[in-house]
């Protein structure tokens, strides 16, 4: 896969060379290429935005720069992700779409928004889709695009060492997942379940099946399928 991310603040971006997706772009699994959008910008102060039009806070990103970066950048195939509060929420589910792709495009912009022009000239030309994390307000598309970096690339065949630790965790099955103990067996007057040392692998599965229900029960109702 490859990932290609168009930001004013590039710097973000280096702590991807370390963790799991530095080592998966070191063994050739994912390429990840960070644009800093002023390179195209062609005025001497390297204007990326200006007053919106009918008014009001803030400014919103002009469309020339974004026009000129993502014809440059966009593969035939690619998906333009645009991180905005106000685009669809963001999920496992979208996560395992995306890791099939041969090109992800981050436009990452500050949050009062890039001209609305771009996102559509882009929908006219391909597929493009505005992603949220969450109901809450971020600065700017960074960190929300490295979320999503993060999410899909350790579903990408060969991110992940063991493939079988992506099948248990949180959301995979749609619930929370269950809680994990390991040495020692006592700690701090803590004991771990009893179940866990039993031997009995049928006990413990059917264990942690009640856990994740009851932490999704407790915490996450929404997600459990007679939620309203
Ligand atoms: Cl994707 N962008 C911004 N600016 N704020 C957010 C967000 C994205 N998701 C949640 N809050």
């Amino acid at each position: 896969m490859r990932v290609d991310i168009v930001t004013i603040f590039p710097g973000f971006f280096d702590v991807l060379d370390v963790s799991l997706i530095g080592k998966a772009r070191d063994r050739g699994i994912l390429s990840m290429h960070v644009h800093d959008l002023r390179e195209w910008t062609h005025d001497r102060h390297r204007t990326v935005d200006d007053t919106p039009y009918g008014g009001g806070a803030g400014m919103v990103m002009k469309p020339e720069p974004w026009g000129e970066a993502l014809d440059a950048v966009l593969g035939e195939d690619a998906v333009l992700i645009v991180p905005s509060p106000a685009g669809e929420r963001f999920t496992q589910a979208m996560a395992r779409e995306l890791a099939g792709e041969s090109q992800l495009v981050f436009a990452c912009g500050r949050y009062e928004g890039i001209d609305q022009r771009v996102v559509d000239h882009y929908s006219a030309r391909g597929r493009v889709r505005l992603v949220s994390l969450g109901d809450y307000v971020l600065n700017g598309g960074e960190v929300a695009a490295m979320a999503v970096i993060e999410a899909v690339s350790r579903l990408v065949p060969g991110v992940v060492g063991n493939p079988d630790s992506l099948v248990e965790e949180s959301h995979e099955d749609g619930l929370l997942e269950y809680p994990s103990y390991t040495k020692p067996a006592v700690w701090r007057g803590h004991e771990v379940p009893p179940v866990l040392l039993s031997g009995n692998h049928g006990a413990i599965a059917a264990w942690r099946r009640e856990q994740s229900l009851e932490r999704t029960r407790t915490t996450r109702p929404d997600l459990l399928p007679d939620a309203g």
